[in-house]
C-alpha cells in the first residue's frame, strides 16, 4: 500500500493550485485540522473522564448544552485563536459572536462559522457526532473592528467549508469551491489522511432520512412524499446526527430533510453553523440544496446569527423530485 498524503501535505499542494488560498487560508484549515483531533480524543474517551451529560445550560439556539458542547467549543475558539490568522468566529454555542483583539489576529481578513459539536445529545449513548464549519471572507475593512455584518454572510460566499464525523473512524471532509475530499485520521501517526478524494454523491439513492416521529407536524406535500417513499419501500435511515446522515447521503446517494414543523415553523437546523455549510459541501459533491419552499440555501439572506431554516439536501434527482410536493 502507497504513502497516503495527509491533509498537511494536501493543502500546501492545493495552495498553490488555487488562487484564492492565500498563506493565511491554508494554516486556518491546518488549525482546524489540528483542534479537530483534540476534540476527537476527547470526544472518545468521553466515558472516561467526567465531561458527559448535560451542562445545565440552555444555549442562544433553545437547546440543551452538553458539557462536551462547552468543551469542544473552548477548544475550537482557542485554536482558531492561537492560529494568529482568523479575526473572529460565530459558534451555534454563543450568543454573539467573538472577536479575536490580539495584535496577530485583528487584522485577518477571514472569520469562521462553527458548531463545534453537532448531534451532541447522541454523545452519552456512544453514537457519532460532528464538527461542522464555514470560512468566510470578512466585509469591513481590516482595520476596523469585527461587525456583525461580517458574519451575516449567504451561504454562497464561503471560501470554505466542512466538517468532522467522529464516528467509527474520524474524518474530516471539506471543500473550497474546487471539489470535496475526504481525509481518516489515522491514530497511528496522528494525522488525517486522504482517504475519499473528490468526492461525488451519486446522482440518485433509496436512502431518506428524517425525523419520521415528527410526521403529523410536517406539511400535506412533506407527509404526500413521504407516503410516496413508504410505497416504494425505500430505506428510511435517521441517526439524529446532521453530520452522519449527512455524510451518509454523500456516501450513497438519497436525501436528508428536515421540514418546518409545527414546534419549530422556521425549521430547527442553524443557517450559519450547520446549514450553509453543508450545502456548501453537498452542492461541490454534485448534490442540490434547498429549503422546504424551495429556495436554494446558499442564496438565502441571512439577517441573525441563529437563524433557523428548514433543509432538503441530497442527490440531485431526490432533491429535485421533492419540488412538486413544496408550497
Ligand atoms: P444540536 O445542535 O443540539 O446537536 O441539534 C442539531 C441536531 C442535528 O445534528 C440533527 O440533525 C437534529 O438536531 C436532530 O433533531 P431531532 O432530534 O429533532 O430529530
Amino acid at each position: 500500500m502507497g504513502r497516503r498524503i495527509t491533509l498537511d501535505e494536501f493543502i500546501v499542494e492545493n495552495q498553490t493550485q488555487q488562487d484564492q488560498a492565500s498563506g493565511a487560508f491554508s494554516g486556518l484549515l491546518r488549525h482546524i485540522g489540528i483542534a479537530a483531533k483534540i476534540v476527537n480524543r476527547i470526544v472518545n474517551k468521553a466515558g472516561l473522564m467526567d465531561i458527559l451529560g448535560v451542562d445545565g445550560n440552555v444555549n442562544s439556539s433553545g437547546d440543551t448544552v452538553q458539557k462536551l458542547d462547552i468543551y469542544a467549543n473552548d477548544l475550537m475558539i482557542e485554536y482558531l485563536q492561537n492560529s494568529g490568522l482568523c479575526a473572529g468566529v460565530a459558534s451555534e454555542e454563543l450568543d454573539s459572536f467573538v472577536s479575536f483583539t490580539n495584535k496577530f489576529n485583528r487584522n485577518n481578513k477571514y472569520i469562521v462559522v462553527i458548531d463545534p459539536l453537532d448531534g451532541s445529545s447522541n454523545i452519552d449513548v456512544n453514537i457519532s457526532v460532528g464538527t461542522i464549519f464555514g470560512i468566510y471572507q470578512r466585509i469591513s475593512p481590516a482595520t476596523d473592528e469585527l461587525q456583525l455584518t461580517d458574519f451575516l454572510q449567504k451561504g454562497i460566499h464561503q471560501v470554505a467549508a466542512g466538517y468532522v464525523l467522529y464516528g467509527t473512524s474520524t474524518m474530516l471532509v471539506y471543500t473550497t469551491g474546487d471539489g470535496v475530499n475526504g481525509f481518516t485520521y489515522d491514530r497511528g501517526i496522528g494525522e488525517f489522511c486522504l482517504s475519499h478524494p473528490d468526492m461525488k454523491i451519486p446522482q440518485t439513492g433509496n436512502n431518506y432520512s428524517i425525523n419520521q416521529g415528527y410526521y403529523k407536524q410536517f406539511s400535506e406535500g412533506i407527509q404526500q412524499y413521504l407516503d410516496e417513499c413508504a410505497d416504494k419501500s425505500m430505506m428510511q435511515r435517521y441517526i439524529g446526527s446532521m453530520v452522519a446522515d449527512v455524510h451518509r447521503t454523500i456516501c450513497l446517494g438519497g436525501v436528508f430533510l428536515y421540514p418546518r414543523t409545527i414546534n419549530n415553523p422556521n425549521g430547527k437546523l442553524r443557517m450559519l453553523y450547520e446549514c450553509s455549510p453543508l450545502s456548501f459541501v453537498i452542492e461541490q459533491a454534485g448534490g442540490l440544496s434547498i429549503n422546504d419552499q424551495g429556495m436554494r440555501i446558499m442564496d438565502i439572506e441571512v439577517s441573525e446569527l441563529h437563524q433557523r431554516s428548514s433543509i432538503i439536501i441530497g442527490s440531485s434527482k431526490n432533491v429535485e423530485g421533492i419540488l412538486k410536493y413544496l408550497e
